[in-house]
């Protein structure tokens, strides 16, 4: 078990956590039971009896164990960490403690998710993914409700449930399942032009995050902060990782959604288990208020950035999990997080997509939680102290003592007293508004496409190229052809070469010439070919063997990956133990036909000829040397591991390595000769750092 952490929030959850130990079976009464697993009956072939309480509480509880899930971001996946900041230069912009106190770390529980899937669907789908954080503040709960994609698909909530019907499984048939890929999402997209940025997003790597560990958030909406003085100051919030920003292929995902549909779940879970806790850097860009205006775009509006070349991300903090839940249901399903918790320091705006949102949560958690009581759940309750006239309801756990319930009173001293801004009180930034009541998107909103055109330039040529596949794949599973059109038409004013490489694969014509020429600018930040740290930490790297292996190279691979903080597993053709060539064992982490490439980062064949004459009459063997190399994942053999590779139809491994010598060339490692050189995992590690190998034509790989 992982080193926890104990702070104000875990205090508070010890007094409520319940472990079986040294403990009788009984009813909710607390009544011990002597016997589970058969009803009371008349006679022993009779009727159940009514007055079985035990057998009634039983099946009753169990009838009702289940609760509405999240209409959106339903499948997800917590933690609990801390969050601190490196110093204090954000107090001249904030009176938010726990952003501008070096000495403060505040408690946080943060949940990932999809959007569109069900609770039990796949993690690996192409999607949006939640990256929602509560800070246990001492001045009360700030929840920071962002996505990995710094856009959003619409300008206005009012359209929330038209885009959400459309992106969920279809109303006649309920297919397909956690997809974009169908009619209905696409006809919006294709009618609603402020879509195409996020589309962009949503067709490019950032929908295929390798681990919730390795990848951004972002607060979305222009939010504002609030100094001692009152002075505000317009606020993006950003989340960078640790580890890069990285994603799996498309491919692979699909595969993994068989293989492993807790891929994503399972890979937070195992690293803070492991004792290797994420981390992620808070980030914030600043605009005075008086440069409101002075942007091609409008701050309100949630379908732009804020160019990074424009406004630097500054460094606040470093979040860290370090302590997985102890219960799903208890923990990750009941967290309720909400835009509208915000603690003294920070405010809103009025992007009205966040204004949307500010009704939205609370009213959806009073249904899904049942009651409105939830802020009483466990997960939920803040560390800072709770007094209101806020009374009953379903599952009130509080005994509010005294005859008041109303405020001002006399009775009671006046109490729980209404302070001012001196005693910590939120008190609303004051906006000066004024305006005719209308229904009217502003001309400041309507330029759609900039900005996905600004996307797609910043984009390495690999990285566009799994977007034109994207588009293509979705467009594919179009049965309309008009949406096909309208899609094509729509990219048409993003960039020509992407609208004419997009029709050409979805049977529409291309269009003849640009509708909105390119103009040409870029910003790097947004592409993930420069978010690589070099680091393998984390990284889990299949090592190929069966009996004759040479056991002497297989410690050299687990002890070289583990001291650079990666995890070797030994498969096998089964489980258990392997004989050495030169005798001794080997242990075996796994059967090979229980895992798959796909659901690793990287593979070496050591060498050893009995080992590699097995392997390579065995299928599977071969396949997961293909699939790995077709993924563009870091392959490498030695001596006879080669051979493998070899058959696998590797070209890279025919011109393998002399005597002695390493060789590596598109990802693909290779030594032959005696011992295993200290360049074979070096080789191996720094193109594993590098996430993939982007150069690596697999084109015509079957695999
Ligand atoms: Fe949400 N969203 N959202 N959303 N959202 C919910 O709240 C909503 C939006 C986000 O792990 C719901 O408790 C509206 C943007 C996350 O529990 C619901 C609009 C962003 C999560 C809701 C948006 C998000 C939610 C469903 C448009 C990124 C999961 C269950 C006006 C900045 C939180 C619930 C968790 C969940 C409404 C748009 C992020 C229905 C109306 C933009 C991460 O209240």
């Amino acid at each position: 078990m992982a080193a926890e952490s104990h702070d104000a929030k875990h205090r508070q959850l010890d007094e409520v956590r319940k472990d079986p130990q040294d403990t009788y079976l009984t009813t909710q009464q607390g009544v011990r039971v002597d016997h589970t697993d058969d009803a009371l009956s008349a006679g022993e072939r009779g009727p159940t009896l009514l007055e079985d309480f035990h057998a009634r509480e039983k099946i009753t509880h169990f009838d009702h164990e289940r609760i509405p899930e999240r209409v959106v971001h339903a499948r997800g996946a917590g933690a609990y960490g801390h969050f601190q900041p490196y110093d204090g230069w954000l107090a001249d912009y904030t009176v938010a403690s726990f952003l501008t106190d070096p000495n403060e770390r505040t408690p946080v529980f943060v949940r990932f998710s999809t959007v569109a899937g069900s609770r039990g669907s796949a993690d690996t789908v192409r999607d949006v993914r939640g990256f929602a954080t509560k800070f246990y503040t001492r001045q009360g709960n700030y929840d920071l409700v962002g996505n990995n994609m710094p856009v959003f698909f619409i300008q206005d909530g009012i359209k929330f449930p038209d885009f959400v019907h459309a992106v969920k499984p279809e109303p006649d048939n309920e297919m397909p399942q956690a997809a974009s890929a169908h009619d209905t999402l696409w006809d919006f997209v294709q009618l609603q032009p402020e879509t195409l940025h996020m589309m962009m997003w949503l067709m490019s790597d950032r929908a295929l995050p390798r681990s919730y560990r390795m990848m951004q958030g972002f607060g979305v909406h222009t939010f504002r902060l609030v100094n001692a003085e009152g002075r505000g100051t317009f606020v993006k919030f950003h989340w960078k990782p640790a580890l890069g920003t990285h994603s799996l292929v498309w491919d692979e995902c699909q595969k993994i959604a068989g293989k492993d549909p807790d891929y994503n779940r399972r890979d937070l879970w195992e690293a803070i288990e492991a004792g290797q806790y994420p981390e992620w850097e808070l980030g914030v860009q600043l605009v005075d208020e008086s440069r409101e205006f002075d942007f091609d775009f409008d701050l309100l509006d949630p379908t732009k950035i804020i160019p990074e070349e424009e406004v630097p991300v500054r460094p606040v903090g470093r979040l860290v999990l370090d302590r997985n839940p102890d219960n799903f249901f208890a923990e990750t399903e009941q967290v309720a997080f909400h835009t509208a918790n915000v603690v003294p320091g920070i405010d809103f705006t009025n992007d009205p997509l966040l204004q949307a949102r500010n009704f939205s949560y609370l009213d959806t958690q009073l249904i899904r939680l049942g009651g409105p009581n939830f802020a009483q759940i466990p997960v939920n309750r803040p560390v800072a102290d709770v007094a209101n006239n806020q009374r009953d309801g379903y599952g009130q756990q509080r005994i509010h003592r005294g005859r008041t319930s109303y405020s001002e009173n006399s009775l009671a001293g006046g109490c729980p007293v209404v302070g001012g801004t001196e005693a910590g009180a939120f008190a609303h930034y004051q906006e000066k508004v004024e305006g005719h009541k209308i229904r009217k998107r502003s001309e400041s909103f309507q330029d759609h496409y900039s900005q996905a055109t600004l996307f797609w330039n910043s984009m390495a040529s690999w990285e566009k190229e799994h977007i034109v596949a994207a588009f293509r794949f979705e467009l594919g599973k179009v049965d309309h052809q008009h949406v096909r059109e309208g899609v094509v038409a729509r990219l048409n004013h993003v960039d020509h070469e992407l609208a004419v490489a997009v029709a050409e694969g979805v049977g529409v014509a291309p269009p003849q010439q640009a509708e909105t020429p390119n103009h040409g600018r870029s910003s790097p930040a947004l592409s993930q070919a420069n978010s690589v740290t070099g680091t393998i930490a984390t990284r889990k790297v299949a090592v190929l063997a069966a009996d004759g292996v040479d056991s002497t190279e297989v410690e050299q691979i687990r002890r070289g990956l583990s001291e650079r903080g990666a995890i070797a597993e030994v498969l096998a053709l089964r489980d258990g133990k392997i004989r050495g060539a030169n005798g001794g064992e080997v242990d075996v982490d796994r059967q090979i036909n229980t895992m798959a490439s796909v659901v690793y980062d990287g593979v070496i064949v050591p060498g050893g000829a009995d080992s590699i004459r097995a392997l390579s009459a065995d299928g599977y063997a071969v396949h997961f040397v293909t699939e790995a190399y077709k993924h563009h994942k870091p392959v490498a053999a030695s001596d006879e591991g080669m051979r493998l590779l070899q058959h696998a139809g590797i070209a890279e491994a025919e011109k393998a390595g002399g005597p002695n010598g390493v060789v590596a060339d598109h990802g693909v490692v290779t030594a032959a000769g005696g011992a295993l050189p200290d360049d074979f995992l070096a080789e191996f590690a720094a193109a594993l750092g590098r996430h993939r190998v982007w150069d690596r034509d697999t084109a015509s790989v079957p695999a």
